[in-house]
């Protein structure tokens, strides 16, 4: 076996679903300029830090000075789909995405790759210089998934896996190793148009861009202060996240069940109470939600979501 191959056997070994390799050259110019139209067009909203080290998101060699190869990986986190619950309006519930429903999957994706890094080491002879990158650095992360041999981006721009579907968080590792790049996997939607025709809000456009401003994440999550009545109204009782445009994708409908033991699932985490959580301390939150993405939006942010949600049952707001 060659290191890259030892590589990936060990990145499975340790639970990951995927691993592929590649280089630190920039990314293609052709996604360059769909990042910096997104950008422009103002898709972003408030998510002021995309706007932030663009040279390093277009070039991995910019974000770490000694990088040489990118190791990928992609974690699955499917579930076997369930039918949706009717909504019982004496103990009126909100709705949570599959992802929200693990652990956080940051710390989780890092722990493991750093215990990849103790296993590089062991080959650069003490000289290995790494960064681990799970979703908050700098890093256009779908574009090197693909160049990796991951996957290829679907119309719901998710890196789809033609076996395991989109349900796949990403990490990395740059190095300073040479290792030898894997090649892309060809592959496309064909005619498929679910996912946009799914998308409540049309962040998912026609014209092929996604407007994230729009997107039921974006707004239940990384938006700040009053989300827009008519936006609000189309949230309908999603609390934290929406995943229409993954639910109905023909790839993630034949996909496997994720497979690592060791990823927290919590399966009363699927529908919250809405009224609990308006009643919430924020210690009773911290307790709750300190080891879930959860967290990350903070309590206030998860009352706007239940006020929405209840507006949106009694026809209120
Ligand atoms: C900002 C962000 C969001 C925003 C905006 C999403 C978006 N589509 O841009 C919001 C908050 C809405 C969001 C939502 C979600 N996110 Co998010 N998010 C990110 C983040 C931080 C940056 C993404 C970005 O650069 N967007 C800008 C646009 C222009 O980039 P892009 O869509 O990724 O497109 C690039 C490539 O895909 C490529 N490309 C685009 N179209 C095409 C077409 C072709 C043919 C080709 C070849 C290439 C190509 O070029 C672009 C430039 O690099 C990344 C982490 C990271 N550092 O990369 C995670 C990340 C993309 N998110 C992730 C996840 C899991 C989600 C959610 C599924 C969470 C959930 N609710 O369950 C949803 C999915 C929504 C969706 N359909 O995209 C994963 C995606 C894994 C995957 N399988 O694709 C990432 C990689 C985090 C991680 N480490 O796992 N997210």
């Amino acid at each position: 076996m060659n290191l890259s191959q030892n590589i990936k056997q060990k990145a499975i070994e340790l639970g990951f679903d995927l691993v592929g390799i590649t280089d630190v050259s920039p990314i293609s110019s052709e996604q360059a300029q769909i990042l910096k139209e997104w950008l422009q067009s103002g898709y972003a909203g408030q998510m002021e830090y995309m706007h932030r080290n663009l040279s390093k998101r277009l070039n991995p060699a910019k974000l770490f000075k000694h990088a040489r190869s990118v190791i990928v990986v992609g974690l699955n986190f499917s579930r076997l789909e369930k039918e949706q619950k009717p909504v019982h309006k004496d103990k009126p519930t909100g709705r949570v995405v599959t992802y929200a429903q693990y652990e956080d999957y940051h710390p989780f994706i890092k722990a493991r790759l750093f215990k990849l890094v103790d296993f590089l080491n062991t080959f650069a002879g003490g000289d290995l210089k790494f960064k681990v990158c799970v979703d908050s650095a700098p890093v256009a992360e779908r574009a090197l998934a693909v160049r990796a041999g991951l996957g290829f981006i679907g119309k719901n721009h998710m890196l789809i896996n033609p076996k395991l579907g989109c349900r796949m968080f990403l990490g990395e590792i740059i190095t300073n190793l040479d290792l030898s790049p894997d090649e892309s996997i060809i592959d496309d939607c064909a005619d498929c148009k679910k996912c946009i025709e799914v998308c409540p809000t049309g962040a998912l456009r026609l014209d092929g861009q996604f407007d994230a401003g729009r997107c039921i994440n974006y707004l239940t999550i990384e938006h700040k202060g009053p989300i827009p009545p008519k936006l609000a109204k189309k949230i309908s009782d999603r609390l934290f996240g929406c995943e229409e445009c993954i639910r109905v994708c023909p790839y993630q409908r034949k996909a496997p069940p994720g497979m690592n033991k060791e990823f927290k699932f919590y399966c009363d985490r699927a529908e919250l109470r809405l009224r609990k959580i308006l009643d919430m301390s924020s210690e009773s939150f911290d307790a709750e939600f300190g080891d879930s993405v959860i967290k990350r939006l903070g309590l206030e942010g998860l009352k706007r979501n239940a006020h929405i949600c209840l507006d949106n049952m009694t026809g209120h707001g």
